[in-house]
């Protein structure tokens, strides 16, 4: 069995959307990342970039999962370019990881948060 299907929670409702058994409007794919629309989007442009792995929250990232952490923050830029945001720096967008209860993390799935687009759509 592969690392990423170790790490694969059944109950978790980002590992259903991951294996597909939850319909999503998917954004991009490969081996180890899953990208998809946020189905109550904040932003014009909102969506979730997530590990395939079940890490429940950064807390539970390890130094092993460094190179993993990187390809989603290098992904984010490319991915928010291809679903319009504009590009920086007039443009750009927000990267935000909730990180447990104080931290307003609703699904225990670590998911990097890419919203953007035209504001006024949030304060700061
Ligand atoms: P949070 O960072 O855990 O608070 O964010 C969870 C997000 O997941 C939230 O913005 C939801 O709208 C979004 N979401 C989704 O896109 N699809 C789902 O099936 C579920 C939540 I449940």
């Amino acid at each position: 069995m592969s690392a990423t299907l170790a790490r694969h929670d059944p109950d978790c409702i980002f590992c259903k959307i991951i294996a597909g058994q939850i319909p999503s409007k998917k954004v991009y794919e490969d081996e180890e990342l899953f990208a998809f629309h946020d189905i109550h989007p904040a932003a014009p442009v909102h969506f979730m970039i997530v590990p395939k792995a079940h890490i429940p929250s950064l807390a539970q990232a390890t130094e092993a999962d460094g190179a993993l952490l990187g390809r989603i923050m290098l992904l984010a830029p490319k991915l928010a370019l291809e679903q319009g945001c504009n590009p920086y720096p007039e443009g750009g967008f927000r990267v935000m990881v909730n990180t447990g209860a104080e931290g307003g993390q609703e699904v225990h799935h670590l998911h990097v948060h890419v919203m953007g687009g035209k504001r006024p759509w949030s304060r700061g």
